[in-house]
């Protein structure tokens, strides 16, 4: 998303080779996540009063009827953030099933949440350790009904710290079918993590938890592969060991389900895109209300080109917004979530 400088777009003749060593060198970062809300003033309110969070910036578009605003933990440069869309006149948005939750890491979940409370706000479900771990969770729902993950843990620099999407083995049909099984390992979201093993070689498959595994057979079976496990198979192939002593292997019958956190660095101190394939669900309904998560690249061009080699569906070309400096360029996934 960060303009690139003078630098011309790069020409078309660049190999997949080339492309993949530019990827490793790129400096990547989450920048914000991006969703449509009913009433900017009421979730502000909420999001500042009941979750901490401070209105960092605002920016009203009338010629295009919107306005957009800022929220998060800290500054934009160095944090992952909120951006709120409020589109003119639409008071209500299908948050759709796809979209799980956003991660908010809290030091006491109990006490944010007698909090949240006494503000009139909404819990779903009450602080306690998560269903087969020990992290101590709770659910809340925001006004537009985006839940919220609390997440207890010590200081964080991110306390903003995931943005769960649920993907489905259907997207990875369609994705076989783009780049053809030998080249399943090339994928984006793979790059993703790839990425991120540049700045942390060595954490590398200890950022990518996988939990609940009914086996290691069901997981590494081809015909039941989840999508995600497609999606960067590099990544959990180095990671098999993680997936069977760092996941969560009991009670695998009530759970039904796997996650595989992707990011650019480790989880206490980065924001991360957690995917969650529920066993056996193809489809999910994304309704109109979550947007797309933004990410910082050197060069909107050369990204682009290696999305495409990459077989990947470029939905925007690369290029300048009409009006401001920064060049964006947008994809979307197999499972048809949008990155931009
Ligand atoms: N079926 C779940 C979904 O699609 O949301 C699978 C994901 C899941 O269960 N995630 C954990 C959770 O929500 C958090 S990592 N646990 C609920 C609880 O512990 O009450």
């Amino acid at each position: 998303v960060r303009a690139a400088g003078n630098m011309a777009p790069v020409s078309s003749a660049i190999t997949q080779e080339d492309a993949l060593d530019w990827v490793k060198k790129d400096k990547r970062r989450m920048l914000h996540v991006v969703y449509r809300v009913g009433d900017l003033d009421r979730t502000i309110k909420f999001y500042t009063e009941c979750l901490g969070m401070k209105l960092l910036r605002k920016r009203d578009i009338p010629e295009e009827r919107y306005t957009n605003a800022f929220l998060g933990y800290g500054p934009e440069d160095s944090h992952f953030v909120i951006e709120l869309t409020y589109n003119y006149g639409v008071d209500q948005y299908d948050v759709g099933a796809g979209f799980g939750h956003f991660g908010v890491a809290v030091e006491d979940v109990a006490k944010t949440v007698d909090l949240i409370k006494a503000k009139g706000g909404k819990v779903t479900r009450e602080p306690g350790p998560v269903k087969g771990g020990r992290t101590v969770i709770a659910f809340i729902e925001d006004p537009d009904g985006y839940k919220f993950e609390l997440l207890e843990r010590g200081p964080t620099p991110e306390p903003l710290c995931q943005v769960m999407l649920r993907v489905a083995r259907g997207g990875a049909s369609r994705w076989r079918r783009y780049v053809g099984s030998h080249q399943s390992r090339n994928t984006f979201a793979h790059r993703m993590a790839d990425l991120s093993s540049k700045t942390y070689p060595s954490t590398l498959s200890r950022r990518l938890t996988v939990h609940k595994p009914s086996s290691l057979q069901q997981i590494t079976s081809p015909r039941d592969k989840p999508r995600t496990v497609n999606h960067n198979s590099k990544i959990l192939h180095s990671a098999n060991t993680t997936l069977v002593h760092g996941g969560v292997t009991h009670d695998t019958q009530l759970h039904q389900y796997t996650i595989a956190m992707m990011g650019y660095g480790p989880e206490d101190k980065n924001a991360v895109l957690e995917l969650t394939y529920n066993y056996g669900v193809t489809e999910y309904d994304k309704g109109n209300g979550y947007a797309q998560i933004a990410i910082g690249t050197d060069d909107v061009y050369k990204t682009a080109e290696v999305i495409k080699l990459s077989e990947g569906k470029v939905t925007r070309e690369p290029g300048p917004l009409p009006g401001i400096n920064t060049k964006i360029t947008a994809c979307v996934d197999p499972d048809g979530w949008k990155t931009v």
